[in-house]
Protein backbone atom coordinates (compact mmCIF):
# COMPACT_ATOMS: atom_id res chain seq x y z
CA UNK A 1 0.00 0.00 0.00
CA UNK A 2 1.17 3.44 -0.54
CA UNK A 3 0.95 6.77 1.52
CA UNK A 4 -0.97 9.28 -0.62
CA UNK A 5 -0.23 12.98 -0.63
CA UNK A 6 -1.93 14.59 -3.49
CA UNK A 7 -5.25 12.55 -3.91
CA UNK A 8 -7.95 11.52 -1.80
CA UNK A 9 -9.86 7.80 -2.08
CA UNK A 10 -12.66 6.55 -0.84
CA UNK A 11 -15.51 3.74 -1.68
CA UNK A 12 -18.96 4.34 -1.62
CA UNK A 13 -21.20 1.29 -2.56
CA UNK A 14 -19.32 -0.70 -5.37
CA UNK A 15 -18.10 2.77 -6.43
CA UNK A 16 -14.38 3.68 -6.02
CA UNK A 17 -13.51 7.85 -6.24
CA UNK A 18 -10.62 9.50 -6.52
CA UNK A 19 -10.25 12.99 -5.60
CA UNK A 20 -7.16 15.15 -7.16
CA UNK A 21 -6.17 16.75 -3.85
CA UNK A 22 -3.65 19.69 -4.66
CA UNK A 23 -6.28 22.48 -4.46
CA UNK A 24 -3.77 25.63 -3.56
CA UNK A 25 -2.54 24.70 -6.82
CA UNK A 26 -5.37 24.32 -9.07
CA UNK A 27 -4.78 20.48 -8.93
CA UNK A 28 -1.64 21.21 -11.51
CA UNK A 29 -0.43 17.40 -11.71
CA UNK A 30 2.89 16.66 -10.58
CA UNK A 31 4.91 13.50 -11.26
CA UNK A 32 4.01 12.00 -7.67
CA UNK A 33 0.19 12.77 -8.20
CA UNK A 34 0.07 11.38 -11.36
CA UNK A 35 2.08 8.50 -9.55
CA UNK A 36 -0.20 8.31 -6.42
CA UNK A 37 -3.44 7.94 -9.26
CA UNK A 38 -2.14 5.14 -10.99
CA UNK A 39 -1.69 3.50 -7.69
CA UNK A 40 -4.73 3.69 -6.66
CA UNK A 41 -6.72 3.36 -10.17
CA UNK A 42 -5.03 -0.15 -10.49
CA UNK A 43 -5.64 -0.62 -6.71
CA UNK A 44 -9.58 -0.45 -7.51
CA UNK A 45 -9.30 -1.88 -10.57
CA UNK A 46 -7.96 -5.33 -8.78
CA UNK A 47 -10.36 -5.10 -6.18
CA UNK A 48 -13.53 -7.25 -6.17
CA UNK A 49 -15.83 -4.75 -4.20
CA UNK A 50 -15.01 -1.86 -7.39
CA UNK A 51 -17.48 -2.28 -10.25
CA UNK A 52 -16.41 1.36 -11.76
CA UNK A 53 -14.40 4.55 -10.73
CA UNK A 54 -15.11 7.97 -10.44
CA UNK A 55 -12.50 10.69 -11.18
CA UNK A 56 -12.59 14.31 -10.11
CA UNK A 57 -10.92 17.16 -8.66
CA UNK A 58 -12.06 20.48 -6.66
CA UNK A 59 -14.79 22.72 -7.09
CA UNK A 60 -12.31 25.39 -8.72
CA UNK A 61 -10.67 22.99 -11.18
CA UNK A 62 -10.71 19.44 -11.98
CA UNK A 63 -6.97 19.86 -12.88
CA UNK A 64 -5.02 23.00 -14.66
CA UNK A 65 -2.27 21.20 -16.06
CA UNK A 66 0.83 19.53 -15.89
CA UNK A 67 2.97 21.27 -12.98
CA UNK A 68 4.30 24.32 -14.66
CA UNK A 69 7.09 24.70 -11.80
CA UNK A 70 8.06 21.53 -12.14
CA UNK A 71 8.61 21.49 -15.98
CA UNK A 72 10.11 24.75 -15.98
CA UNK A 73 13.55 23.41 -15.31
CA UNK A 74 13.67 20.26 -17.62
CA UNK A 75 15.74 20.31 -20.73
CA UNK A 76 15.35 17.82 -24.12
CA UNK A 77 17.54 15.07 -22.82
CA UNK A 78 15.71 15.60 -19.18
CA UNK A 79 12.25 14.67 -20.93
CA UNK A 80 13.42 12.32 -23.18
CA UNK A 81 15.25 9.99 -21.40
CA UNK A 82 12.39 9.99 -19.06
CA UNK A 83 9.73 9.93 -21.53
CA UNK A 84 8.42 12.72 -19.39
CA UNK A 85 6.09 12.03 -17.99
CA UNK A 86 4.33 8.99 -19.73
CA UNK A 87 5.06 6.34 -17.03
CA UNK A 88 2.49 7.41 -14.40
CA UNK A 89 0.78 9.16 -16.96
CA UNK A 90 -0.54 5.97 -18.83
CA UNK A 91 -1.31 3.67 -16.01
CA UNK A 92 -4.67 4.93 -16.10
CA UNK A 93 -4.88 3.24 -20.08
CA UNK A 94 -4.05 0.06 -18.01
CA UNK A 95 -7.40 0.19 -15.75
CA UNK A 96 -10.18 -2.21 -17.46
CA UNK A 97 -12.81 -0.99 -15.08
CA UNK A 98 -15.05 2.17 -16.66
CA UNK A 99 -13.49 5.47 -15.18
CA UNK A 100 -15.92 8.13 -15.55
CA UNK A 101 -14.18 11.62 -15.01
CA UNK A 102 -16.51 14.30 -13.07
CA UNK A 103 -15.51 17.58 -14.29
CA UNK A 104 -16.02 20.94 -12.55
CA UNK A 105 -13.95 24.34 -13.50
CA UNK A 106 -10.78 23.88 -15.37
CA UNK A 107 -9.88 20.94 -17.34
CA UNK A 108 -6.55 22.27 -18.95
CA UNK A 109 -3.73 21.18 -21.03
CA UNK A 110 -2.90 17.73 -19.06
CA UNK A 111 -5.90 18.11 -17.19
CA UNK A 112 -8.00 17.88 -20.11
CA UNK A 113 -5.88 15.37 -21.76
CA UNK A 114 -6.56 13.36 -18.46
CA UNK A 115 -9.90 14.19 -18.37
CA UNK A 116 -10.14 12.31 -21.97
CA UNK A 117 -7.95 9.25 -21.03
CA UNK A 118 -11.33 8.65 -18.78
CA UNK A 119 -14.13 7.02 -20.53
CA UNK A 120 -16.89 9.73 -20.52
CA UNK A 121 -16.81 12.81 -18.76
CA UNK A 122 -19.59 14.45 -16.84
CA UNK A 123 -19.31 18.06 -16.90
CA UNK A 124 -20.33 20.79 -14.13
CA UNK A 125 -21.92 23.80 -15.73
CA UNK A 126 -18.93 25.56 -14.55
CA UNK A 127 -16.35 23.42 -16.32
CA UNK A 128 -14.04 24.97 -18.76
CA UNK A 129 -11.58 22.25 -21.31
CA UNK A 130 -8.64 23.80 -23.11
CA UNK A 131 -5.31 22.97 -24.60
CA UNK A 132 -3.25 26.24 -23.61
CA UNK A 133 0.15 24.36 -23.79
CA UNK A 134 1.20 26.92 -27.42
CA UNK A 135 1.21 29.61 -24.50
CA UNK A 136 4.03 27.92 -22.96
CA UNK A 137 6.03 27.05 -25.98
CA UNK A 138 4.93 23.49 -25.89
CA UNK A 139 2.66 21.27 -27.25
CA UNK A 140 0.39 19.15 -26.22
CA UNK A 141 1.35 15.84 -24.77
CA UNK A 142 -0.53 13.27 -23.21
CA UNK A 143 -3.31 12.77 -26.69
CA UNK A 144 -4.54 16.61 -26.54
CA UNK A 145 -3.60 16.25 -30.47
CA UNK A 146 -4.75 12.88 -30.69
CA UNK A 147 -7.88 12.33 -28.53
CA UNK A 148 -9.39 16.05 -29.00
CA UNK A 149 -9.70 15.78 -32.56
CA UNK A 150 -11.30 12.03 -32.22
CA UNK A 151 -13.66 13.48 -30.02
CA UNK A 152 -14.04 16.97 -31.27
CA UNK A 153 -13.45 16.91 -34.91
CA UNK A 154 -10.42 18.11 -36.71
CA UNK A 155 -11.28 21.88 -36.99
CA UNK A 156 -12.36 22.32 -33.46
CA UNK A 157 -9.49 20.22 -31.99
CA UNK A 158 -7.18 22.36 -34.37
CA UNK A 159 -8.97 25.78 -33.40
CA UNK A 160 -8.32 24.88 -29.33
CA UNK A 161 -4.40 23.85 -29.69
CA UNK A 162 -3.59 26.54 -31.83
CA UNK A 163 -5.31 29.22 -30.17
CA UNK A 164 -5.33 27.96 -26.64
CA UNK A 165 -8.82 29.36 -25.69
CA UNK A 166 -11.17 27.31 -23.85
CA UNK A 167 -14.17 25.74 -23.97
CA UNK A 168 -17.43 26.58 -21.80
CA UNK A 169 -19.33 23.22 -21.07
CA UNK A 170 -22.08 24.06 -23.26
CA UNK A 171 -19.84 24.11 -26.34
CA UNK A 172 -17.92 20.98 -24.35
CA UNK A 173 -21.25 18.83 -24.68
CA UNK A 174 -22.09 20.02 -28.06
CA UNK A 175 -19.07 19.60 -29.98
CA UNK A 176 -19.27 15.78 -28.12
CA UNK A 177 -16.50 16.16 -25.91
CA UNK A 178 -18.86 15.49 -22.25
CA UNK A 179 -21.68 13.08 -22.27
CA UNK A 180 -23.90 15.41 -20.29
CA UNK A 181 -23.86 18.32 -18.18
CA UNK A 182 -25.11 18.95 -14.70
CA UNK A 183 -25.01 21.89 -11.98
CA UNK A 184 -22.23 21.86 -9.98
CA UNK A 185 -23.90 20.88 -6.97
CA UNK A 186 -24.96 18.01 -8.49
CA UNK A 187 -21.84 17.45 -10.23
CA UNK A 188 -20.61 14.19 -7.40
CA UNK A 189 -24.12 12.71 -7.24
CA UNK A 190 -24.57 12.10 -10.72
CA UNK A 191 -21.27 10.85 -11.17
CA UNK A 192 -22.45 8.72 -8.56
CA UNK A 193 -25.65 7.82 -9.56
CA UNK A 194 -24.31 6.89 -13.34
CA UNK A 195 -21.19 4.98 -11.62
CA UNK A 196 -23.72 3.07 -9.38
CA UNK A 197 -26.27 1.96 -12.75
CA UNK A 198 -22.85 0.73 -13.63
CA UNK A 199 -21.56 -1.04 -10.94
CA UNK A 200 -24.65 -2.93 -10.71
CA UNK A 201 -24.31 -4.12 -14.22
CA UNK A 202 -22.15 -7.70 -15.31
CA UNK A 203 -18.50 -6.60 -14.40
CA UNK A 204 -16.96 -8.93 -17.07
CA UNK A 205 -20.39 -7.12 -19.00
CA UNK A 206 -18.97 -3.87 -18.49
CA UNK A 207 -15.50 -4.50 -19.07
CA UNK A 208 -16.10 -5.84 -22.52
CA UNK A 209 -18.01 -2.86 -23.49
CA UNK A 210 -15.12 -0.66 -22.05
CA UNK A 211 -12.49 -3.06 -24.41
CA UNK A 212 -14.73 -3.15 -27.58
CA UNK A 213 -15.53 0.75 -27.38
CA UNK A 214 -11.95 1.53 -26.56
CA UNK A 215 -10.83 -0.76 -29.72
CA UNK A 216 -12.79 0.90 -32.59
CA UNK A 217 -10.09 4.10 -32.15
CA UNK A 218 -7.14 1.34 -32.39
CA UNK A 219 -8.57 -0.78 -35.49
CA UNK A 220 -10.60 -0.76 -38.82
CA UNK A 221 -14.54 -1.03 -39.10
CA UNK A 222 -14.34 -4.20 -40.30
CA UNK A 223 -11.44 -5.89 -37.72
CA UNK A 224 -13.46 -3.71 -34.93
CA UNK A 225 -16.66 -5.74 -35.84
CA UNK A 226 -15.46 -8.98 -35.48
CA UNK A 227 -13.56 -8.01 -32.18
CA UNK A 228 -17.41 -7.05 -30.91
CA UNK A 229 -18.66 -10.08 -32.48
CA UNK A 230 -16.05 -12.47 -30.55
CA UNK A 231 -17.13 -10.56 -27.38
CA UNK A 232 -20.67 -10.56 -27.85
CA UNK A 233 -20.75 -14.56 -28.69
CA UNK A 234 -18.54 -14.91 -25.30
CA UNK A 235 -21.16 -13.14 -22.90
CA UNK A 236 -23.10 -16.17 -24.03
CA UNK A 237 -20.84 -17.99 -21.65
CA UNK A 238 -21.38 -16.04 -18.27
CA UNK A 239 -23.82 -16.77 -15.58
CA UNK A 240 -24.96 -12.83 -16.04
CA UNK A 241 -26.46 -13.25 -19.52
CA UNK A 242 -28.28 -16.30 -17.90
CA UNK A 243 -29.42 -14.20 -15.01
CA UNK A 244 -30.01 -10.75 -17.33
CA UNK A 245 -32.25 -12.58 -19.78
CA UNK A 246 -34.23 -15.22 -17.37
CA UNK A 247 -35.09 -11.70 -15.22
CA UNK A 248 -36.35 -9.97 -18.39
CA UNK A 249 -38.45 -13.24 -19.07
CA UNK A 250 -39.89 -13.10 -15.40
CA UNK A 251 -40.81 -9.10 -15.37
CA UNK A 252 -38.09 -8.66 -12.27
CA UNK A 253 -34.72 -7.08 -11.84
CA UNK A 254 -31.74 -9.37 -12.47
CA UNK A 255 -29.04 -9.61 -9.55
CA UNK A 256 -25.91 -9.76 -11.71
CA UNK A 257 -22.66 -11.74 -9.77
CA UNK A 258 -20.12 -10.94 -12.59
CA UNK A 259 -19.61 -14.44 -13.59
N1 LIG B 1 1.23 24.48 -12.93
C1 LIG B 1 1.67 24.99 -11.76
N2 LIG B 1 0.96 25.84 -11.00
C2 LIG B 1 -0.26 26.18 -11.43
C3 LIG B 1 -0.80 25.71 -12.64
C4 LIG B 1 0.00 24.82 -13.41
N3 LIG B 1 -0.42 24.25 -14.54
N4 LIG B 1 -2.02 26.24 -12.82
C5 LIG B 1 -2.24 27.01 -11.75
N5 LIG B 1 -1.21 26.99 -10.91
C6 LIG B 1 -1.04 27.71 -9.64
C7 LIG B 1 -0.76 29.16 -9.86
O1 LIG B 1 0.62 29.35 -10.13
C8 LIG B 1 -1.17 29.76 -8.54
O2 LIG B 1 -0.18 29.49 -7.59
P1 LIG B 1 0.21 30.64 -6.51
O3 LIG B 1 -1.06 30.90 -5.75
O4 LIG B 1 1.27 30.00 -5.72
O5 LIG B 1 0.63 31.83 -7.33
C9 LIG B 1 -2.37 28.90 -8.17
O6 LIG B 1 -2.27 27.69 -8.94
C10 LIG B 1 -3.69 29.56 -8.52
O7 LIG B 1 -3.66 29.91 -9.89
P2 LIG B 1 -3.97 31.40 -10.43
O8 LIG B 1 -3.63 32.42 -9.38
O9 LIG B 1 -3.32 31.56 -11.76
O10 LIG B 1 -5.57 31.31 -10.57
P3 LIG B 1 -6.50 32.12 -11.58
O11 LIG B 1 -7.89 31.83 -11.15
O12 LIG B 1 -6.03 33.53 -11.69
O13 LIG B 1 -6.22 31.46 -13.03
C11 LIG B 1 -5.92 29.61 -14.57
C12 LIG B 1 -6.57 30.14 -13.27
C13 LIG B 1 -6.48 30.38 -15.78
C14 LIG B 1 -6.24 28.15 -14.70
C15 LIG B 1 -4.38 29.86 -14.49
O14 LIG B 1 -3.91 29.33 -13.25
C16 LIG B 1 -3.61 29.20 -15.60
O15 LIG B 1 -3.59 29.70 -16.70
N6 LIG B 1 -2.92 28.08 -15.28
C17 LIG B 1 -2.05 27.41 -16.21
C18 LIG B 1 -2.87 26.62 -17.23
C19 LIG B 1 -1.95 25.94 -18.21
O16 LIG B 1 -1.19 26.54 -18.93
N7 LIG B 1 -2.03 24.59 -18.25
C20 LIG B 1 -1.23 23.79 -19.16
C21 LIG B 1 0.01 23.37 -18.48
S1 LIG B 1 1.10 22.52 -19.59
C22 LIG B 1 0.50 20.95 -19.63
O17 LIG B 1 -0.47 20.61 -19.01
C23 LIG B 1 1.26 19.97 -20.46
C24 LIG B 1 0.77 18.59 -20.21
C25 LIG B 1 1.76 17.63 -20.77
C26 LIG B 1 1.52 16.24 -20.19
C27 LIG B 1 2.63 15.36 -20.56
C28 LIG B 1 2.47 14.02 -19.90
C29 LIG B 1 3.27 12.94 -20.57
Amino acid sequence: SMQYEHILVETRGRVGLVTLNRPAALNALNDRQMEELGHALLAFDGSDDVGCIVLTGSEKAFAAGADITEMAGLNYADVYKSDFITRNWEQIRRVRKPVIAAVAGYALGGGCELAMMCDFIIAADTARFGQPEIKLGIIPGAGGTQRLPRAISKSKAMDMCLTARMMDAEEAERAGLVSRIVPADRLLDEAFAAAEVIAAMSLPTVMMIKESVNRAYETTLGEGLLFERRLFHGTFATEDQKEGMQAFLEKRLPSFKGV
